[in-house]
């Protein structure tokens, strides 16, 4: 076919251009189909999702995924996200999130909440719940349809051992005034962390809890818990499952409920015996979750540190803590 010599250089490009475009739209349409090897087809009846076979065989041997008692730990690679989302999506749920921002932390605040936009259970209903001595300093973030942030404001303390624990306490308090009628799951996050990449619904369920990257090589006599026989954390050499971290629990409200109720009591107790446990509520989490073992278990992609170097296992860092200068941003060292 000749295109007549009337016909402008510039409508012949705007035509070039918008068959160049239709192609794009085309081919990422449907590599982004086939890469995931999903396919919604619909018939009149009902709409089928497929996806490639499970495999009984084949499937992740570098990393346990199973814990002892059946509980999964969660790897990249042992879950297929879309239909995971696919499950949990049309129950329309919603995920509080705790974050406490007290003092200087509150500079930790945009990024946290910037790139939990970007990452944290996408697409789903979340209730972010910040808790500050400094409202006017939490900033404006935009959030997408379907999130919502509260301010909650906290006393300061001039010790950083306090505004630790007595997050236990607050999140307690805060889920019998309001989260219980609010929310269908939580998450209790730290504030000095960014999110890298997906956390999704693969980390919903009754009681979770994330193994802390700095000790998952590790035997658990290594294990930094609280040795001292006075404290009600206290764990002896010979037992243990996996260090968890403290940056992160969650589960059902009502479970998570349960958990916080216990530790705040049993820091309490330990106080009024004139004991403070080695890593305050994180050695607390850490004795109520051997007792109560948690339903589901995420790998350390799920709580990275940014000064620690990637190793083989971790094929993708989720969420991870940054490097701060202790020093500087706490009340006291
Ligand atoms: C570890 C745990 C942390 C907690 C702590 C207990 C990990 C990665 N982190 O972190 O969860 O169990 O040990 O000792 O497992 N905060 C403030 N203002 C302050 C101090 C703390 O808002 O002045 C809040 C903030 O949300 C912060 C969290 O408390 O993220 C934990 O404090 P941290 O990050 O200083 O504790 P760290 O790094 O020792």
């Amino acid at each position: 076919m000749r295109f007549s010599s009337n016909v402008k250089p510039y409508v012949l490009l705007l035509i070039v251009g918008i068959f160049l475009l239709l192609g794009y739209v085309y081919f990422s349409f449907f590599s982004e189909r086939l890469n995931r090897d999903i396919l919604i087809d619909e018939d009149q009846k009902r709409t089928k999702l497929l996806y490639k076979q499970p495999s009984v065989l084949v499937g992740r041997t570098d990393v346990v995924s199973v814990t002892p008692w059946l509980a999964p730990i969660v790897w990249e690679g042992t879950y297929d996200p879309v239909l995971i989302d696919n499950i949990y999506k049309p129950m329309k749920l919603t995920i509080a999130t705790t974050v406490f921002a007290v003092g200087k932390y509150v500079r930790f605040l945009q990024d946290f909440l910037e790139t939990a936009e970007k990452h944290f259970m996408v697409g789903f209903n979340v209730h972010y719940y910040v808790f500050t001595d400094r409202p006017d300093d939490v900033p404006s973030v935009n959030l997408n349809q379907g999130r919502h942030l509260r301010v909650i404001q906290v006393p300061g303390s001039n010790r950083w051992q306090e505004i630790s624990a007595r997050r236990m306490e607050i999140i307690q308090t805060t889920i019998e005034r309001q989260i219980r009628r609010e929310a269908d799951y939580i998450f209790c996050l730290d504030v000095d962390s960014k999110f890298h990449a997906r956390w999704g619904s693969e980390s919903l369920g009754r009681l979770v809890a994330v193994i802390h990257p700095g000790y998952y090589e590790q035997t658990h006599d290594r294990f930094p818990y609280e040795r001292r026989p006075a404290s009600t954390a206290y764990i002896p050499m010979d037992e243990g499952d996996y260090y968890y971290g403290g940056a992160m629990f969650g589960g059902y409200v009502a479970d998570v409920y349960t958990l916080t109720k216990v530790c705040w009591n049993r820091f309490e107790e330990d106080t009024r015996n004139y004991i403070q446990a080695a890593w305050q509520e994180e050695s607390h989490l850490n004795r109520y979750l051997l007792d109560n073992k948690p339903s589901k278990v995420l790998s350390p992609e799920y709580l990275w540190q940014d000064l620690k170097a990637k190793t083989k296992e971790v094929k993708v860092i989720r969420f991870s803590g940054v490097i701060k200068n202790y020093a500087e941003v706490r009340p006291n060292v």
